[in-house]
């Protein structure tokens, strides 16, 4: 029977809830897990002509990330560990959509766009996260994959970062690294090590770090990482998962949002004692610190980024190379992050829609590319320039040995860092800064945005999750806090809320 015909017998037993119709959003496809079976499986099919495309290993991840525990999702991930490209995106959104009587003619279309040939081998990776449904969900990919003759390798229990490694190690024949778990900590941890001992005052005290794993695959994967760190690195794990609920009052989203530590011991910890929390896939992370006053202090993705390219600009500097460094923020980022980057630190700023794609994309035009969402979503990229330059120089006998020194620095750094990559009613423009639909509504938020000293604020349509999202700052707690409440009343009112008015 005709490849295609077969698949489409099978995905009967995928069925597609008659009229749901999905989006690939911001980073995949995100619903409660009782309706993504049929997508799933249909994901596994688009994966296997992705990979015959080509002609590369392709991954597919299950997981809703940051979302409930009760929701799932998917991310695609092409060739080079990057988000799949745009295009195939839209591919994604309408094969999930087609009902079960196109779903051939529907594929059919997609192999002659995009000239396939079906007598290719195929390649897919699948990872999930710890969800109760995602191994079901995962198995509905697998389905999707072999019933085009692709072959699968399975990792089972995996971050997404992991999973986007495994792909790009593939896809490079092992010139990024070994395509197994021990030899994605293996490289890490090394390169940990190496900068830690090249690095000068690296006390005892700054090897400790507090560890919410938001009770999902990152607390699982911190225990298997301990182990290659040899005490450089010792992490106090909470939120294990033993007992809490994934993303539940803890995690990076919980800790950004709140503006709080996570509920539990973290709450209490020894002031100046430094944490972090991963999300419910360990793609995000934010710092933080409760100081001697009990203050709570996070240092999100704009401070993540500042510390970084603040780094390497020192680093750039001390090994005399002249490398263009910029940092790639997008409308959430805080303005006076912007304008200590721009003004004090001279470091290039350019803002994109919100989703690691863009950000990442933007970052690939730079020497080095340092991009961080302000919830904690990102990585610094160093082209192949970049990276043939500081390795001439730790290389290069005539050079200084504070040059050598820096450069071995930058060089650590490199291999430190995973370098792979993520409410229709309201529309935006201008990096989503600005709303263009409906109208009237922007108008309100710069009369709103007036009334406050330093004050920016901009609404947007989430991609992960079914509400829009509302960003104010402004000089002081109560100004931004005040202003956030009124930006949300006029999208309530102008863009048809449902459900309870927002509260103060
Ligand atoms: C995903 C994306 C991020 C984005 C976040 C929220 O993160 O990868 O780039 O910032 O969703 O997106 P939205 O505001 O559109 O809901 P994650 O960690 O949930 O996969």
């Amino acid at each position: 029977m005709d490849q295609l015909e077969k698949a489409s017998q099978k995905s009967m037993l995928h069925p597609k809830p008659k009229g749901l119709m999905l989006q690939y959003g911001t980073a995949g496809f995100r619903t409660t897990a009782k309706h993504l079976d049929h997508v799933m499986f249909r994901m596994g099919l688009l994966a296997t002509l992705r990979s015959r495309k080509t002609k590369s290993t392709i991954g597919v991840m299950v997981t809703a990330s940051h979302n409930p525990e009760e929701d799932n999702g998917l991310k695609l991930i092409d060739p080079m560990g990057e988000m799949v490209t745009p295009s195939w995106e839209g591919y994604a959104t309408q094969l999930a959509n087609a009902e079960q009587e196109v779903l051939c003619s529907a594929l059919k279309d997609i192999i002659e766009k995009e000239t396939i040939n079906m007598s290719e081998t195929a390649s897919v990776f699948v990872g999930r996260d710890t969800r109760p449904s995602s191994q079901r969900l995962s198995q509905a990919v697998l389905d999707g994959v072999s019933c085009l003759g692709g072959q699968i390798q399975d990792y089972g229990l995996v971050t997404t970062p992991q999973l986007h490694y495994m792909v790009r190690c593939r896809n490079t024949h092992g010139c990024y690294g070994t395509d197994t778990l021990q030899g994605y900590y293996q490289k890490l941890s090394q390169a940990f090590i190496e900068l830690t001992k090249n690095a000068r005052n690296h006390t005892d005290d700054q090897k400790r770090l507090l560890v919410d794993g938001a009770n999902g695959i990152g607390a699982l994967k911190v225990r298997e990482l301990e182990a290659c760190l040899q005490s450089e690195l010792q992490m106090v794990l909470f939120n294990d998962g033993s007992n809490g609920k994934l993303n539940y009052l803890c995690g990076a989203d919980y800790v950004k949002v709140q503006q709080k530590p996570p509920q539990g011991q973290l709450e209490y910890s020894p002031w100046c004692e430094r944490c972090c929390s991963f999300d419910g896939d360990a793609d995000r992370i934010v710092y933080y610190y409760n100081d001697s006053d009990g203050s709570f202090h996070l240092l999100d993705g704009d401070k993540i980024a500042t510390l970084i390219s603040t780094y390497l600009k020192e680093l750039l500097t001390q090994a005399g190379l002249n490398l263009q460094i910029a940092v790639v923020q997008t409308a959430y980022a805080n303005g006076s992050s912007t304008q200590y980057l721009e003004d004090i630190m001279k470091v290039t700023v350019s803002c994109t829609k919100t989703g690691v794609k863009h950000l990442h994309h933007a970052a690939q035009k730079f020497d080095i590319g340092v991009y961080f969402e302000a919830n904690g979503h990102g990585t610094a990229l160093f082209s192949e320039k970049a990276e043939k330059e500081i390795q001439q120089l730790v290389k290069d006998p005539n050079v200084s040995d504070e040059k050598k020194h820096a450069a071995k620095l930058l060089e650590n750094t490199i291999n430190l860092i995973n370098q792979v990559a993520d409410r229709r009613m309201i529309d935006t423009a201008d990096a989503e800064r600005r709303a263009v639909t409906p109208a009237g509504l922007q108008d309100s938020i710069d009369a709103l945005v007036k009334k406050y000293t330093k004050a920016r604020a901009f609404v947007r349509p989430s991609g992960t999750e079914d509400l829009v999202r509302v960003y104010a700052e402004a000089e002081t707690q109560e100004s931004a806090d005040v202003l956030a409440h009124e930006v949300s009343l006029a999208v309530y009112h102008m863009a048809g809320g449902v459900g309870e008015k927002p509260k103060p």
